[in-house]
């Protein structure tokens, strides 16, 4: 038997595609947008000018008005449903028409940490791509400037079938004619820990809005079926607007500071919008009609790791965090274990994910709780030490779920495992990027 760490090698290199890294062999057989961007930290690793080629080749699909698009398609798999034939983004590379959770800044920060002058020249060369991402989420997606950043479908939040959407989603009218596809994804993992029939036809009924409109994002803002607000991607975005800023100052970047500094004080106060106070802590709100998703997620514990909320906020958010601890055997579920609609193995509503567990414990640990970090992190191995690279886990029983040999659980686990990977006094490593595992 191999162990993990071979095992997470192992991984990546049977999902590399050259340039690029699949999550997943068959069930994801495209580039993902923050999948590529974990994917690059756990390759840094093993392989830095791999690692940064992974970004590059992302950033190459970047839309002339700075948006990178989830997926990169760059060729026509049938194994996928929606391809490029639905989307009709008219890109070359052919793409989806909407973003995804934007780590790709903090992930470079993270590598121009740990590194030295070559990963300082390969961000200072990819600063202005990263720059202009930043600069599209703030006018595609906060028009108004009030400092919140809207969704324009759940799958533009990684998210995809969290509860958090189902308010939203309600209001998503279906054709009658939407009937006529034919999913992949259940072909490949059982139904029941996949989104309904349900879900997929109102993810479907944006998607074809989207293209309609020819993917023009001030339509789909304006009047599109579905529009959010996303403690994740908010979180997220303002984390790594952060860490563009501490960047800049490193890189000498000095022109550009301003402008960024401008948007940590925007969406650190907009932030505010997300806390629901009848729960106790930051949840989804539909923008359109104000109304709460009103439970908590693993989304939720990121206003640590964007650094938001007064010691009272974070003392609920604290609060919140140990009751939904003390529920699971492993943390951090999707969805609360004590609120109606938790289901431990189905995708997003429920289940826990290391890339999630990452930036949590992250958090978590930045504003001091490190017990609490310790917790998320030890839980992240135990489950991949027991299970394997899976791209999610049951937060109650423990087991691997969806799709295996998944490339951002492979990724989280050798950074992890950093330390033993800088050590690796047997040469184990070195031997598995060489030859593989097989
Ligand atoms: C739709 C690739 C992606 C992740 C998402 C995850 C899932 C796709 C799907 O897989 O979404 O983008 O078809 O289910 O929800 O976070 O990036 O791993």
């Amino acid at each position: 038997m191999t162990s993990r760490i071979e095992e997470a090698i192992n991984v990546l290199k049977m999902n590399d595609r050259g340039d690029y890294t699949v999550p997943t062999n068959r069930l994801y057989p495209y580039q993902w947008n923050w999948d590529s961007g974990f994917t690059a930290l756990g390759l840094w690793h093993l392989d830095k000018n791999r690692a940064w080629l992974e970004l590059a080749s992302l950033l190459n699909a970047q839309w002339k008005d700075g948006m990178v698009p989830h997926i990169v398609f760059r060729q026509n798999d049938p194994d996928y449903f929606p391809g490029p034939g639905v989307w009709q983004t008219k890109t070359s590379p052919s793409t989806s028409g909407h973003s995804q959770p934007p780590v790709l800044a903090s992930i470079v920060w993270e590598m121009v940490q740990m590194g030295g002058l070559d990963d300082s020249n390969k961000a200072r060369e990819i600063f202005p791509d990263l720059l202009s991402y930043h600069r599209w989420f703030c006018e595609a997606r906060d028009p108004k400037k009030s400092g919140v950043i809207g969704i324009i479908h759940p799958w533009e939040s990684g998210r995809d079938n969290c509860p958090d959407w189902d308010i939203g989603l309600a209001g998503v009218d279906v054709p009658n004619n939407i009937g006529e596809y034919i999913r992949r994804d259940t072909v490949h993992v059982d139904s029941d820990q996949r989104p309904t029939g349900y879900q997929y036809d109102r993810f479907l009924t944006i998607v074809n809005f989207g293209r309609k409109v020819g993917w023009n994002h001030e339509i789909i803002y304006n009047d599109g079926p579905f529009l959010m607000a996303d403690p994740g991607v908010q979180f997220i975005f303002l984390r790594a607007t952060k860490d563009l800023l501490e960047m800049a100052r490193y890189l000498g970047q000095d022109s550009t500071l301003h402008e960024i500094e401008d948007w940590v004080e925007r969406f650190e106060a907009g932030s505010e919008w997300l806390w629901n106070e009848k729960v106790g802590g930051y949840c989804a709100r539909d923008l359109r009609t104000g109304k709460f998703s009103n439970g908590l997620t693993n989304a939720s514990m990121l206003s640590f790791y964007a650094g938001v909320g007064s010691v009272e906020q974070q003392n609920k958010s604290i609060d919140n965090c140990r009751r939904i601890m003390k529920a699971c055997k492993f943390a951090m579920p999707s969805w609360d274990p004590q609120h109606p609609g938790f289901e431990s193995h189905r995708y997003w509503r429920g289940p826990v994910w290391a890339i999630m567990n990452y930036m949590i414990a992250r958090g978590l640990s930045d504003a001091e709780f490190e017990d609490l970090a310790f917790r998320v992190t030890s839980d992240t191995k135990s489950l991949i030490e027991e299970n394997g690279m899976a791209e999610y886990f049951d937060p109650l029983a423990g087991k691997g779920l969806g799709g295996m040999n998944f490339s951002w659980t492979a990724a989280i686990y050798l950074d992890l495992c950093r330390d033993s990977l800088t050590r690796d006094s047997g040469g184990i490593v070195k031997r598995a990027i060489a030859h593989g595992v097989n």
